[in-house]
């Protein structure tokens, strides 16, 4: 197996980032990996041969809060609309998610203002297990992610068919917290962070694209971090 190939942990990682120790700033701040850090890992590679730290991005300890117009963040008054291409219409409340074969995930994410999170951990429903349930008709062709307050992302079905694309309800081994889109939040971690819709309030599958809320305001509508894909 290659070097590279191999499963980052802690002490291989501050071996590659020369042995000096991480220092890690005040709590609650942004901060940011030093640069020799960031050097290290981006000489990683992911298993599929791309660079572990995007072009353009730098490594964060923590995830960054980015606001938006947030939902009660309530699990009993949480209900998940999936509409339009399927075979069965439905409302899927909390505990009908938790039902759904819940899976844990340890993936990066990457926010188009150039920070990435390394290994982060999310406990979730892939999206799949929702597709299975509603019966997603022939015709569909694209995934509309609908958040609280109208913000909405689009993806296409073929992404949203990808195992590590989930509906992620906890955070670090947490329910996830209000800012991050509590209860349950859309995560797609192989595009910039926009498309992953906090406060996940409806799931609509159409034949047609529908540029969401940021690729509606210039951003890609691709949103591929290893293709530097950042605006249209
Ligand atoms: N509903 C909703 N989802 C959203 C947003 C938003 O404003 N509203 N912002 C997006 C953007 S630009 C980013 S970078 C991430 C930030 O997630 P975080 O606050 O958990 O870091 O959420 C995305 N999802
Ligand atoms: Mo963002």
């Amino acid at each position: 197996m290659h070097k590279a190939h191999k499963e980052i942990t802690r002490r291989n990682f501050m071996a590659l980032a020369g042995g000096s120790l991480v220092s890690i700033g005040l709590p609650g701040l942004f901060v940011k990996l030093t640069d020799s850090e960031n050097r290290a890992w981006a000489a990683n590679l992911r298993p599929d041969a791309r660079p572990r730290i995007p072009p353009g991005q730098h490594a964060v300890k923590a995830l960054k809060p980015m606001g938006g117009a947030a939902g009660s963040g309530k699990t009993d008054a949480w209900q998940l609309k999936i509409s339009g291409a399927v075979e069965k219409p439905q409302i899927i409340r909390f505990r009908g998610l938790l039902g759904l074969n819940p899976v844990d995930l340890t993936c990066d994410v990457h926010c188009v203002t150039g920070w990435t999170l390394l290994d982060s951990k999310w406990t979730g429903i892939r999206m799949t297990e929702i597709m299975k349930q509603a019966g997603v008709r022939s015709n569909a062709q694209f995934v509309i992610l609908e958040g609280h307050a109208g913000y909405t992302s689009n993806i296409p079905l073929s992404v949203a068919l990808k195992e590590n694309v989930i509906l992620a309800y906890q955070f670090s081994g947490k329910q996830l917290a209000e800012p991050h889109g509590a209860p349950v939040r859309a995560l797609i971690p192989d595009r910039y962070f926009y498309k992953s819709v906090k406060w996940l309030e409806g799931i609509r599958f159409s034949d047609v694209d529908e540029p969401g809320f940021y690729e509606s305001r210039g951003y890609s509508n691709t949103a591929d971090p290893w293709k530097e894909e950042r605006f249209d």
